[in-house]
């Protein structure tokens, strides 16, 4: 899908207002700092980054951006979101892939609008140790990086608000894996929706290999439909990235998390590419640098890194 010479776009979102810790938003700056530029370009692709998003000037022009129903933050979250759907858009339409460096993951009501936009047809791999599709009444914290699934998807009632979202993202077009920490009402919505999902406890049982292979015969049995991939880094086991807002214990290990990006990496369907949660503001300064490099690493492997 992706035209010679085959080139990157990195979109770099400092950006936390889809939950309430502080330092989220530094997690591109400290990617970027890692040097990923140089590392992708390295693997032969054509890199383009042009600084960081600057969400200011949405932030300044809202005096105030009080809850809507236990909503934090949503008129923010709405319009820098969509600023992402139209920066990663407008790369996919370039015949760029976009690669989005969070943040938190509300912004993936962005990517993914984005990629939906020029890829009608998309399927996506949420890679997450949560779902992610809380709706404005199953959401307990009002957290809306808890909630970007449900509002891609259309479900539960409308926000006015993000009346720009268009609900383009199917039941059946996105698979998720790494699943272990999933709000009772999300497993309702996962369930009568028919949502496919591989938590630990099938990647314990079968094994990552497996798993993928089953994923992608799910959302791509024919290996032909675009793929946009959704890397929330605690989908990480906490010894392996530490550095995420909401870490859960029992996630993918360091070779899972990688055989994942490589397996959707070699289906040749790659067009957007999403890695999230990286905050360097939790834990030790040990532990931030493991986190960020395990983020460059992912990000190398569902971009063609191999081992040999
Ligand atoms: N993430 N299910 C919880 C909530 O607040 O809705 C946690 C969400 C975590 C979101 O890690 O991207
Ligand atoms: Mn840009
Ligand atoms: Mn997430
Ligand atoms: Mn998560």
């Amino acid at each position: 899908f992706i035209p010679e010479p085959k080139t990157a776009a990195i979109v770099g979102c400092p950006f936390s207002g889809g939950q309430p810790k502080a330092g989220v938003d530094r997690g591109p700056i400290h990617i970027i700092e890692a040097g990923i530029v140089t590392q992708l370009e390295e693997l032969g692709w054509q890199v383009k980054f042009d600084g960081h998003h600057q969400f200011e000037e949405i932030s300044d022009s809202l005096k105030e951006d009080p809850p809507i129903g236990i909503l934090k933050n949503p008129r923010l979250v709405s319009r820098v979101t969509e600023a992402v759907a139209n920066a990663v858009g407008g790369h996919a339409h370039r015949g760029e892939l976009p690669v989005t460096i969070g943040g938190d993951h509300s912004l993936a009501i962005g990517t993914i609008s984005g990629t939906l936009s020029q890829y009608p047809d998309a399927c996506v791999v949420w890679v997450d140790a949560h779902a992610d599709i809380n709706t404005v009444e199953t959401t307990d914290s009002g957290n809306i990086h808890g909630m970007p699934v449900s509002f891609l998807m259309g479900l539960g009632s409308k926000v006015p608000e993000y009346s720009w979202v268009k609900p383009a993202l199917k039941t059946d077009s996105i698979v998720y894996i790494g699943l272990r920490d999933v709000d009772a009402g999300e497993k309702k919505i996962l369930r009568e929706n028919n949502i496919k999902a591989f938590s630990m406890h099938e990647v314990d049982k079968y094994g990552i290999g497996k798993v993928v292979e089953m994923a992608l015969d799910h959302v791509n049995p024919n290996r032909d439909r675009p793929i946009h991939l959704s890397f929330d880094v605690d989908a990480l086991d906490p010894t392996v990235a530490p550095s995420t807002g909401t870490p859960v214990r029992g996630g993918l290990t360091f070779r899972e998390g990688h055989f994942i990006c490589e397996a959707v990496y070699e289906t040749g369907c790659l067009v957007a590419l999403d890695l999230m949660e990286v905050n360097p503001s939790l834990a030790d300064q040990v532990s931030v640098e493991q986190t960020v490099a395990v983020g460059c690493s992912l990000l190398r492997s569902a971009l063609g890194e191999t081992l040999l």
